[in-house]
């Protein structure tokens, strides 16, 4: 599959790029280091969704991985997962040190705000800017992805209910999935029905997208992963599988993936979106 995402990556960083090149190169070799880039595809397609340019999602698609990538380098850290493989690759700090890693997911993370507003990039603007950028700040800050991450840290070796690991992971996980159909949905100006029901949608995908990740931690091979499968157990992590056990996790990401299509329904195109329900599909069969 062609990576879109690395050409918009390639077309920015000359306008923002640091002058210590430690940190630039760790922040390129994070970035270029492939990955699914699931979160903007669904930029993307939920612009086409609603019939409108999906350039006009750029700004958002790119925004949206480079929170990804610094999440990432900073879940791979010592204090934090303590994981020496990220896609297949050594990881950030393993490459460049602890402290550049943890300058490189600064650097990326404060940079998605710039890309979804500085006019002196070459890209097109998103729209609604102000939604746009609290609705980022929103679900990667202290409301979404970091205090999912926090909660849970906390919850290592304890065994939460499934309403408790679903609040985690809605925030851990999904905050960022729904975000990017969020972001999307601003640069494609759904009105507010259509919004509420890609919401919908993005918050049973974002689920299924956990549930599916803790199913393939356990079924996955080290090389489908890009890292050592199991190394939820390893780590005492409370998981979908650990709660629920393998088979009823699996059911329970298809049933979810199913709910996901539901939600589609009323769309002007659902077939974009669809197709990447499709691609989570597949990845679990
Ligand atoms: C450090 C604030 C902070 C947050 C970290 C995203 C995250 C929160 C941790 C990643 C740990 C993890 C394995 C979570 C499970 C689901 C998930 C987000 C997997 C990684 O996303 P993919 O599969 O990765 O989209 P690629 O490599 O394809 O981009």
């Amino acid at each position: 599959m062609t990576d879109r995402l690395l050409p918009l990556w390639q077309q920015v960083q000359p306008h923002i790029g640091p002058q210590s090149e430690p940190l630039s190169q760790a922040m390129h070799y994070s970035m270029s280091a492939g990955g699914k880039r699931v979160r903007p595809e669904l930029v993307w397609s939920t612009c086409q969704a609603l019939c409108v340019d999906p350039r006009l999602g750029d700004r958002a698609a790119l925004a949206v991985e480079l929170i990804h990538c610094y999440s990432l380098i900073h879940d791979d850290l010592p204090a934090m997962d303590d994981d020496d493989l990220r896609r297949g690759q050594p990881s950030c700090h393993i490459a460049y040190g602890e402290a550049q890693a943890i300058l490189a997911g600064d650097a990326l993370n404060t940079l998605a705000f710039q890309v979804l507003a500085d006019p002196a990039l070459p890209l097109m603007p998103i729209g609604n800017l102000a939604h746009a950028v609290t609705a980022l700040a929103r679900c990667a800050g202290p409301q979404g992805m970091v205090d999912g991450q926090s909660l849970d840290l906390l919850a290592e070796g304890q065994t939460p209910s499934l309403a408790a690991l679903k609040q985690i992971h809605g925030k851990k996980t999904g905050a960022m999935i729904r975000v990017a159909v969020e972001l999307g949905a601003i640069a494609g100006q759904a009105d507010p029905l259509v919004m509420q029901r890609l919401i919908a949608f993005a918050k049973t995908l974002g689920l299924a997208f956990q549930v599916q990740d803790d199913v393939l931690d356990v079924t996955g091979s080290n090389e489908s992963l890009g890292k050592p499968s199991g190394s939820d157990q390893g780590l005492n992590k409370s998981t979908f599988v650990g709660l629920l056990g393998l088979e009823s996790a699996s059911q329970f990401a298809d049933a979810l993936l199913a709910e996901a299509t539901d939600h589609l329904s009323a769309l002007p195109d659902p077939k974009p979106l669809q197709a990447i329900v499709d691609k989570l599909a597949a990845r679990q069969a």
